[in-house]
């Protein structure tokens, strides 16, 4: 998938669902077709934690979760592991701030793959344009109990002291982020919502990916 720019990554970001096995309650391909029909726009495979597969198991489910993905159109995102990414053609990578930088990934993967970076304040966001990202994370803007090592929780702080600063890249905000708080998140500047429980947690995915979806076009 080659991007045409910054505003299509913006669209992009709007309800950004993340996931892996461990997330899930049940299959995480039955998961990830139900929040597609909620209408996400963007899917990462995160695999992670005690439970996570690793080898040729994790394989199998990126490849069976990037087929969904490919059949209906929604770009397929890999969390940290750059050689899978690569392996598989992914259409970018997630990673962190202990990761390989941004500009190292950028000259793996080539210009037209989607790289995202989480940054934690306004001096790691600026060293992520400077590397090529094409989006930050910011968080977690709500408490969260799915990624136990993160920073402090922020609320708006993060990217309203970004945006005071004119930095100008695309932002999605992480953690905590529920149907409930997802129209703050836009009103805080973000341009998109990124969750795991929110919809890898709800009885009926499509319905929780729905009421996110229209949450973020009303906080718009
Ligand atoms: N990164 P949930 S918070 C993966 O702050 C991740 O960078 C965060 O999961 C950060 O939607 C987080 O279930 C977990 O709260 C998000």
């Amino acid at each position: 998938m080659v991007y045409a720019g910054e505003k299509e990554v913006r669209e992009l970001l709007g309800v950004y669902f993340i996931m892996g096995s461990a997330n899930c309650l049940k299959n995480p391909i039955e998961v990830l077709e139900d929040a597609i029909k909620g209408g996400i726009t963007l899917f990462q495979f995160r695999e992670k934690g005690a439970e996570a597969l690793h080898g040729d198991e994790k394989k199998e489910l990126a490849k069976s979760l990037q087929d969904i993905c490919r059949k209906h159109h929604i770009p397929f995102i890999v969390n940290d592991d750059i050689e899978l990414a690569i392996e598989l053609d992914a259409d970018g990578v997630h990673i962190g701030q202990d990761d390989e930088s941004a500009s190292k990934v950028r000259r793996r993967l080539g210009s037209n793959k989607l790289i995202g970076v989480s940054a934690h304040n306004v001096a790691q966001a600026k060293q992520a344009i400077i590397d090529g990202a094409d989006y930050i994370g910011v968080g977690p803007i709500y408490p969260t109990v799915t990624k136990l090592d993160t920073e402090p929780v922020q609320g708006s702080t993060v990217i309203q002291s970004i945006l005071r600063e004119n930095i100008h890249i695309p932002i999605v905000g992480i953690g905590g982020i529920t149907e409930k708080n997802a129209g703050d998140v836009i009103r805080f500047g973000a341009d998109g919502v990124s969750v795991i429980t929110a919809i890898s947690h709800a009885p009926f995915p499509e319905k929780a990916a729905k009421k996110l979806a229209s949450a973020v076009k009303i906080g718009h």
